[in-house]
């Protein structure tokens, strides 16, 4: 400290007060040094209390103020920044004291800041700040106090990851898909760089150490180790085992004792190691060309220990370097490593030299391990007694050697111990060297030196050989499992102390010690997985396939098929748990960190277990199959792999067939109760990172029910962020796909030198909140599949099958396929694609659009892509000639090149990778190269994943798909078989769409139609509004109308159909797209026939009213005539004699014209009547029509709103439910056997029911009633305004404003017309009155009129429109009769949800009459079942082969096996009424139908329609 003042109990005291806070704070304490003690005030680290920086209010003017708002805005590991605000006063400058534990320095300054530096770090000083005034007063202080940052938190605060000493990294956390994972930056700031690091650590890059940051400021920069230092302490112990993994597959030493600076402890990092496994050869093995593959931790090695004492000149890591011939430690002359360690000294790092059995290439002949403490001896004694207790020897290196080196004479070990020195050095001293190597009794040997006329090079070659020695004849070997009593006994920690790791060993041990013959305990512990499921899954194919069907009939086949897989289930439930699987289960049921390392235990625990006899085993299959000539050999050794591999998924596995076997006990079965967890256990697994079995590679099935609800408890778990994209990989098998996916995502699927990975393996990825958005997606799921077999290979166990059901299943999953290709073997090659093309071809069939990626591995040449342009080409041709070999076979020939099955550019969908390995193992690093490539490849991938335009699927989405891609993949023809009720969905969203649309249409063409007729009829009357006078002209003039709106909506529709969500439908837009043009044509023909056919009769009336009219003027003269008469007689008649008078002139005038009565009776009556009579004759009956022209329309509509009506397949299922509720056999007699008029009566009746009751048809009507008498007063008052001249010219007036709307009878108004000189005003006040009471009038007439009643007078029949609508194209299922339900006008493909048994199409056996069971749907996909009928000429003809017959049907066979339960139950139920009622035998029901209930008929029925 700069300079000693005294302390603050002096004198001084009148010149400040301390203030009362401070005093309290510290009173009691001793009095020389009032902050003694910091125990109990003491801030956490970084945090400042300001104790009190007021000053008084009662201060005097006078008085100096204290500085306000004291602070510490800074802390570091040897400074504190203060500052503070001036307080009022002539300030001339401020006294800073700060002090700890006595001492104490001051120091002034005239600023408002000043930072202390040279503190210590760690400690907790006390602050004071005081004003001095010019007149030299000194206020009194204010106070603060701050804990300087020790190393450690200062370094972690650099690195940005101060708090996760206490909350440490975990695996999902360094995993996780982020920004940085594809913008590839450098290093911005010191926190960027353990991301920058762990990012290429992750993918295995040997670059990852070289951490800088751009700036030129060297003391900015970090060493490495302290970088690696600080991660190892920062993160948990999965995340520390995936770091030394991946730093010794780099061939990068990793931590073995991991110092702590501030809590000086250090750490064995026996956990960490763990998961590193290593293959060498020794010597003795050169000869046999086997290997030994052993747990690093658990080999017995010999470790050469490196260690420093004091200064010394030479660099023992760069030495070390050359001696291993590996960049394996971090050394002075690499990237940073020059810069300053602030946390890392005292660490001990290991690495291993591993020979290869090549004598010109070893430098040594076995394995040794050598480890290497950073720092000097002197400071690290317990690393360096650890070190002298654990190695065949320690190595010593030193410049000067003093007769203290009692550090080396005190120690208790059998070690070796040998003198490094350098001649060189000037601090040399051969005096001190002699003393000390006496004192050890050392010889010669044990002394390095070295010399002047030693360069670099001859020193290692001595250092070499003395090691070479030691190893050779030392007896002191230890696992660093061993060495964990050693550290104890010196105080040093074990990372695998914890209580959770220790109870997960216990937990794991305890299940895996009783492991001796792998077979034996895989048959007792794991019964339910064996040949059980096997043969379930044999069973399970067959039901689909049919196969062995035989002259069986194919529904007592299948129910044969269903029982026996019955008993297999029963058999499974027989097993009581076995003592393992409890084990197990409860293990996994522990909390999370427990449970990770139990997993990870029994991971290891097995690994070693299997280890021995397995890696044997794939080594010679993998020699063998490079012959398959060796047929027998390689298919025993397949066998004995599969036998005696076990690995964790055989424990999922049997959870999995435990659990699927208790869903068929009885639903309250406790041991059934019991086991209902067991998927969310298994997804919060999948959840934590952990791989999941989806495909059993060894029975070749998926445990549908297992897997769908865990996946469905998955869900459940990460809703609402339950989006996942999905990226898969495929190729030959032990191509490096495993690697590949570990590389790029930093996962960890099983990697081996052998045919390892079996079925199919799922996992999950997070994505970070900052690339969702650009994803769309929360979650990555990353298939690693099993290795595809060349066609030679797969002849020996018929994996054929096998291979290509497991890619149609992963394409089909995912939205990015990876095909790894290794370049050199082009014909396997081939036949791989072969399987994939086909696999893309199906997803193409079905809708799904994967996008793929090739890879080619092992292509290291720079000009890689440029050169392979030509490769490229023949890949492209060999894709073009599989894709149509494959459209063949699935009978798509449609398909001529493969960018007809998917968007493929031959340039950006493909990728070349160089080899993994740096040279040869085991000692080659990684090539920086493939992580380089890799890393490539996986920003190409996620870009890709960003730019699909599939919106990103859901859990529960997946799961459908893979329930139905299994399904499919189950029949023999898989697009033929596929049904997927996303697929299903999304049709019936499109269907319901395009209805929706087509009736809004047919809607306003409706109304269009009646407003054209209504100016027809009008036409040429007062109520004609038309300025053209030719009726032709007119009906060309609505027709061109009519186009114009025909066109606009076609186009509209068209636009639609273009825009809306068509993923998955595409190949039926064009299908809805023709039915929407010959919607219009249909349309446009019978809007046209309307507008004729309304002119004809328009053209008639005009004809007759001319007569008419001829007629009418006639009979107006005569009686005028006749008034005449009498007035001219003057004679007063009375009311009665004038009635007679008139009655003659009338019988007359009828006699002589032949003409209809006409009343006149009222000529002369009131203005009232006449209003009455206009209403009641002309208008009520207008309004009328009007009402019900407009109704039927109107109730179309309301019935479309109903589910049942908005399409056909809800519409059939609706018919079908209420058929089921109705459980009535005439009811199903009459569907079936008169289909049309059923369905016809079944709508009427439902339209009856919805507007017998309802109000809704009285609102239609009043709606139309009141826009009627809205428009007529409208015109009264328009009228009004006119003028008219007489009151037929009001009328005419009125009529012509109602001529868009209403029809008024011409004969109605003729006669009204007649002799009319009423009042015009006193008519219209009257008529305003009179329509009043019309609209009261219809509304009763309305009422009292039934519905049924209601729909005979409309215009539109709602019954007729409804039932065309939805009988569709009508035809019936050419076997079974099930009517068709697709939608849109013209579909290519005629299809039913549900078909049914032929029975009751009446087939029947014509020998014994007895109906039939079968179903068509299984029919088509039975081998040899025929058939014959008028269409096939009477011959027989497969039913497999139906679409030869009938090419416009398309018959699924069922999705699942429950589909068709409905009619099952149905005909079981009735089979002996239909029987009487067909006049036949009643069928042979399977036994299984029987037992089929109502509420499975229902699901099934469900199930059929895709409802929820
Ligand atoms: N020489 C070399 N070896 C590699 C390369 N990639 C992977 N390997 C090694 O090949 C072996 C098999 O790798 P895996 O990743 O298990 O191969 P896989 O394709 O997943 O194998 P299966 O799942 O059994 O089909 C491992 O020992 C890898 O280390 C490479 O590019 N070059
Ligand atoms: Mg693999
Ligand atoms: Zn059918
Ligand atoms: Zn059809």
């Amino acid at each position: 400290m700069a300079e000693s003042v005294p302390t603050m109990d002096n004198s001084e005291e009148e010149f400040y007060d301390v203030p009362d806070s401070f005093l309290e704070l510290h009173r009691g304490e001793g009095e020389k040094t009032p902050p003694a003690s910091q125990t109990d005030y003491a801030p956490s680290p970084g945090q400042v209390a300001a104790l009190n920086a007021e000053s008084k209010a009662s201060q005097s003017v006078t008085e100096p103020n204290p500085p306000v708002q004291f602070a510490v805005y800074q802390v570091s590991s040897e400074s504190l920044s203060l500052r503070w605000d001036t307080p009022a006063g002539e300030v001339e400058s401020y006294i800073v004291t700060c002090c700890h534990e006595g001492d104490v320095v001051q120091e002034s300054t005239d600023t408002n800041t000043l930072t202390l530096s040279h503190l210590k770090p760690g400690v907790c000083y006390s602050l004071l700040v005081s004003t001095q005034l010019r007149n030299g007063r000194i206020s009194k202080p204010a106070a603060t106090s701050a804990k300087t940052k020790t190393h450690l938190e200062s370094l972690l605060e650099d690195l940005g990851l101060e708090d996760r000493l206490k909350e440490k990294l975990s695996l999902s956390t360094i995993l996780q898909i982020d920004k940085k994972t594809i913008t590839d930056e450098p290093p911005k700031c010191n926190a960027d760089l353990p991301w920058y690091f762990l990012k290429k650590l992750m993918m295995v890059n040997v670059t990852a150490r070289n951490v800088k940051l751009n700036s030129t400021n060297s003391c900015d920069r970090l060493n490495p180790l302290d970088i690696i230092t600080a991660l190892f302490l920062c993160s948990d112990g999965f995340v520390r085992q995936e770091l030394s993994l991946k730093m010794s597959m780099c061939q990068f030493s990793v931590p073995l004792l991991l110092p702590n600076c501030d809590t000086k402890q250090c750490t064995l990092m026996l956990w960490a190691m763990r998961d590193i496994v290593k293959k060498y050869r020794p010597q003795s093995l050169t000869e046999s060309k086997g290997f030994i593959e052993e747990r690093i931790v658990l080999s017995e090695l010999p470790m050469i220990s490196f260690v420093r004492l004091g200064e010394c000149s030479l660099s023992k890591s760069e030495i070390l370097n050359k001696l291993l011939s590996n960049d394996t430690f971090v050394h002075h002359d690499m990237e940073c490593g020059d810069s300053p360690r602030r946390i890392s000294n005292g660490l001990v790092e290991i690495s291993w030299y591993l020979p290869c059995g090549n004598k010109n290439m070893d430098v040594f002949s076995e394995p040794v391990a050598v480890a290497n403490l950073r720092g000097d001896i002197a400071s690290f004694q317990t690393q360096f007694s650890f070190l002298c207790q654990t190695s065949a020897a320690v190595f010593v290196f030193f410049d000067t050697l003093d007769s203290e080196c009692e550090l080396l004479t005190n120690q208790q070990h059998k070690t070796q111990i040998f003198l490094v020195g350098n001649h060189q050095s000037n601090r040399f001293s051969m005096d001190a060297l002699q003393n000390v190597a006496a004192e050890l009794g050392l010889t010669n040997n044990n002394i390095l030196l070295k010399t002047k006329q030693m360069n670099d090079a001859d020193f290692v070659k001595t250092l070499g050989e003395t090691v070479s020695n030691v190893v050779e004849n030392s007896k002191m070997k230890m696992r660093i499992e061993q060495m964990a009593d050693i550290a104890h006994k010196l105080g040093i920690l074990v990372d695998e102390e914890s209580s959770e790791c220790q109870t997960a060993k216990k937990n794991a041990d305890a299940i895996t010690t009783e492991i001796q013959d792998i077979l034996q305990y895989k048959e007792a512990e794991l019964p339910l997985q064996g040949q059980i499921w096997k043969e379930l899954t044999r069973l399970e194919k067959e039901e689909f396939r049919l196969r062995n069907v035989g002259s069986k009939n194919i529904e007592d086949y299948k129910s044969d098929l269903l029982l026996e897989k019955t008993q297999l289930r029963k058999e499974q439930n027989s097993h009581d748990i076995s003592n393992a699987m409890t084990c197990f289960i409860n293990a996994i049921s522990s909390p999370e960190i427990e449970r990770c390392y139990f997993l990870k235990w029994m991971r290891m625990n097995l690994d070693n277990v299997s280890r021995e006899k397995l890696s044997d085993l794939r080594e010679r299959y993998k020699e063998k199959c490079k012959n398959p000539e060796n047929k027998e050999e390689i298919k025993d050794i397949d066998r004995q792999l599969s036998n005696s591999s076990l690995g964790i998924e055989h424990f999922f596995r049997e959870m999995g067939q435990i659990y699927e076997a208790s869903l068929s006990l009885p639903e309250t079965e406790p041991s059934r109760e019991q086991l209902q967890h067991l998927p969310k256990l298994c997804a919060q697994l999948l959840l934590d990172g952990l791989p999941l079995e989806l495909v059993d590679g060894e029975a070749s099935n998926i445990p549908l029910r297992w897997i769908s609800d865990v996946l469905s408890q998955l869900n459940d778990l990460m809703s609402p962020l339950n989006k996942i994209l999905v990226v898969t990989v495929l190729g030959v098998q032990s191509t490096g796909k495993s690697t590949l996916l570990n590389t790029m995502f930093g996962v960890q699927f099983a990697v081996s030198s052998g045919r390892c990975t079996r079925g199919a393996f799922m996992l999950l990825i997070r994505i970070n909140e900052d690339i969702k958005k650009e994803l769309n997606c929360d979650f990555m799921m990353i298939i690693d599949t099993e290795g595809l077999k060349s066609p030679e290979l797969a002849q020996l166990d018929n994996s054929h099958e096998h291979d290509n059901e497991l890619a149609t299943l992963v394409v089909g999953l995912s939205d990015v396929t990876i095909i790894n290709i290794a370049m050199e073997n082009s014909t396997e090659m081939k036949d791989i694609l072969q399987i994939v093309v086909h696999a893309f071809l199906r997803m193409k069939e079905v809708g799904k659009k994967p996008k793929c990626q090739f890879v080619h591995q092992n292509v290291s040449d720079v000009s890689a892509h440029e050169k392979n342009l030509r490769d490229r080409k023949l890949l492209m041709q060999q894709l073009n000639e599989m894709t149509q070999a494959a459209a063949k076979m699935e009978k798509k020939e449609e398909n001529k090149n493969f960018s007809d099955v998917m968007e493929y550019s031959p340039d950006t969908g493909n990728c070349y990778i160089p080899g993994l390995w740096n040279g040869s193992p085991p000692m080659a690093p990684v090539n920086a190269g493939y992580s380089e490539a890799v890393y490539e490849l996986k920003k190409n991938i996620i870009h890709v994943l960003g730019s699909c335009e599939s919106s990103a699927n859901d859990i529960l989405e997946f799961t459908e798909w893979m329930k139905s891609l299994w399904n499919a993949v189950k029949h023999e023809n898989f697009i033929f078989s596929f049904r997927n009720s996303l697929v299903a969905d999304a049709y019936m969203k499109l269907c319901t769409e395009f209805n929706k649309w087509e009736w809004e249409f047919r809607q306003l063409m409706y109304t269009w139609v009646t407003d054209a007729e209504t100016r027809i009829r009008n036409f040429g009357t007062v109520a004609g509004k038309s300025e053209i006078s030719d009726m032709s002209e007119c009906v060309k003039q609505l027709k061109s109308e009519a186009s114009t709106i025909l066109s606009e909506w076609e186009t509209k529709l068209l636009e639609n159909l273009a825009q809306g969500h068509v993923y998955l439908v595409e190949e039926y837009k064009e299908g809805f797209a023709n039915g929407a043009k010959s919607l219009r044509r249909q349309m446009q023909s019978s809007v046209f026939n309307q507008l004729t056919a309304a002119a004809d009769i328009r053209n008639g009336m005009t004809e007759l009213e001319k007569i008419k009219e001829n007629h009418t003027k006639e009979l107006e003269g005569r009686v005028r005539a006749l008034i005449e008469e009498c007035q001219k007689k003057n004679i007063q008649m009375t009311e009665k004699e004038l009635d007679e008078e008139f009655d003659k002139m009338w019988t007359e005038t009828q006699k002589e014209l032949s003409f209809e009565e006409m009343k006149f009776d009222d000529i002369y009556n009131s203005c009232q009547k006449k209003a009455e009579e206009f209403t009641r004759c002309c208008l009520k009956p207008a309004v009328e029509d009007f009402v019900y022209r407009s109704l039927g329309p109107d109730i179309i509509g309301e019935m479309l709103t109903n589910e049942q009506f908005s399409t056909r397949m809800s519409f059939q299922y609706s018919v079908l439910l209420d058929l089921l509720r109705k459980d009535d056999f005439e009811n199903y007699r009459s569907y079936i056997c008169s289909y049309e008029e059923y369905v016809k009566n079944w709508i009427l009746d439902k339209i009856v029911k919805r507007f017998s009751e309802a109000s809704t048809i009285f609102e239609f009507e009043d709606r139309h009633v009141q826009s009627s008498i809205r428009i007529i007063n409208a015109a009264v008052n328009k009228a009004k305004t006119e003028k008219s001249a007489n009151l037929e010219s009001f009328v005419k007036n009125v009529c012509q404003e109602l001529g868009d709307k209403l029809v008024i009878s011409q004969d109605a108004l003729g006669a009204f017309m007649i002799l009319n000189n009423a009042d015009q005003e006193q008519f219209a006040h009257w008529l305003t009155e009179c329509v009043k009471d019309m609209a009261q009038v219809l509304q009763e007439e309305f009422n009292e009129t039934d519905i049924l009643m209601k729909l005979i007078q409309l215009n539109v029949h709602p019954q007729k429109e409804l039932f065309t609508k939805l009988i569709g194209c009508g035809k019936q299922c050419p076997f079974c009769s099930a009517p068709c339900e697709a939608g849109g006008q013209e579909h290519s493909e005629h299809f039913a949800s549900l078909h049914r048994s032929i029975a009751l199409g009446q087939y029947r056996c014509s020998l014994s009459q007895i109906l039939s069971t079968d179903i068509c749907s299984s029919l088509v996909i039975t081998p040899n079942s025929t058939f014959r009928c008028g269409a096939t000429n009477w011959e027989r003809h497969h039913h497999k082969d139906y679409k030869a017959i009938f090419p416009d049907w398309k018959i699924s066979p069922d999705g699942s096996l429950e589909a068709s339960d409905y009619w099952k139950y149905v005909l079981a139920k009735f089979n002996n009424k239909f029987a009487k009622a067909f006049k036949a035998e009643p069928a042979d029901i399977p036994v299984t139908w029987n037992m089929i209930t109502p509420q499975q008929a229902e699901e099934s029925l469900k199930e059929s329609f895709n409802i929820k």
